[in-house]
């Protein structure tokens, strides 16, 4: 029998990750993070590990991350390097990715700020506003989440482009790569939809001069990391009207603190890290799923990268 030691969502999530792993795979036995026996589990899935706690665990074949990016993990300067880690990907996570941005977009497209604030002030204004084919979206990172969220608003009707490191070839889309190609897709971009890892290549990324280079009154989502965003110009941007609307769902500080500016700001949507949380059943089939393939010899996936840091 294998066993998986689990940090992830506290104690209080353990039975639904040991009913998840049940249904999947009974022969893996569940492990709390705290419980006896935790170090010598075979696997681990974390989320935000104490820094030196996977390396003390001397039988770790495989890490899994509880979700897509795993900078949390990462982040541990005594992470062991020599064992594979493993991202977050069930089918789930990227559709549910792709539902979140095609919402986020369409309530930019269709003002659901100004309609929340008409409901709430009983004011019946039929204001008519764009449609999807009149927004170019700019989608930045085309990974997993990223090539769904494009197909997704693609099929709504938007009209995107995307942007990533290495060029990717995806019928009916325009594809822009490399810091040589930016300015021209930020350019063409009405809608930019950010779903870039966290690296340091990324670190802030989101911040003043780049906003700058939006056509004036262009809208914002970011859903990857609040590392890349600078919030402070964001919000100057915001004022300034050089962005007429935006929807974050990440922070530098989460949760994000009650008296933070960006709650009250009225161009600005605030979710809290929710756009694609895959449910434990859901990732659990996923992880049993890999730990099959690493115990017949295969090589699980998505893999994270030392070299590129994602
Ligand atoms: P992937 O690793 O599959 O994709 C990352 C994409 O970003 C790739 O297309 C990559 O380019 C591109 N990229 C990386 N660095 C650069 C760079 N310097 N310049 C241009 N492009 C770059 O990641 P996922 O799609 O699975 O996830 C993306 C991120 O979304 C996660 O890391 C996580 O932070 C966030 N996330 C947030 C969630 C939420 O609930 N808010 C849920 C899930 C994920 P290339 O293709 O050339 O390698
Ligand atoms: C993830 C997340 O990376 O939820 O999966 O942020």
């Amino acid at each position: 029998m294998s066993r998986i030691a689990i940090k992830s969502g506290g104690p209080a999530a353990l039975p639904e990750w040991r009913a998840g792993f049940a249904a999947a795979a009974p022969g893996i036995e569940v492990i709390g993070w705290q419980e006896t026996g935790a170090e010598q589990a075979e696997y681990a899935l974390v989320w935000d590990p104490e820094p030196g706690r996977l390396a003390a665990m001397r039988n770790l074949r495989c890490v899994f991350g509880a979700g897509a990016g795993v900078d949390l993990i990462t982040a541990d300067p005594g992470f062991p390097r020599g064992v594979p880690l493993v991202r977050m990907a069930p089918p789930e996570a990227a559709q549910r990715m792709g539902e979140y941005i095609a919402w986020a977009a369409l309530h930019l497209l269709r003002d659901g700020q100004r309609i929340a604030r008409q409901e709430a002030a009983r004011h019946w204004d039929e204001f008519h506003g764009r449609c999807a084919s009149d927004l170019r979206v700019g989608v930045m990172g085309l990974g997993v989440m990223g090539l769904k969220a494009a197909e997704m608003l693609r099929g709504l009707g938007f009209a995107v482009s995307g942007w990533s490191r290495m060029r990717k070839s995806v019928p009916g889309m325009d594809c822009f790569a490399g810091d040589a190609e930016l300015d021209a897709f930020l350019a063409r971009t009405d809608l930019l939809v950010s779903l870039l890892p966290a690296t340091e290549a990324t670190r802030g990324i989101l911040s003043a001069p780049l906003l700058a280079q939006l056509p004036r009154g262009a809208m914002l989502v970011n859903a990857g990391r609040g590392m890349h965003q600078r919030i402070d110009d964001i919000l100057a941007t915001l004022d300034s009207g050089q962005l007429s609307a935006a929807v974050l769902d990440v922070f530098e500080t989460e949760p994000l603190p009650p008296d933070h500016p960006a709650w009250t700001h009225p161009r600005l949507t605030v979710t809290p890290h929710l756009a694609s949380t895959p449910s434990r059943p859901e990732r659990a089939r996923f992880v049993a799923a890999q730990i099959a393939r690493i115990e017949r010899g295969e090589a699980p996936a998505p893999l994270w990268n030392p070299e590129t840091g994602y």
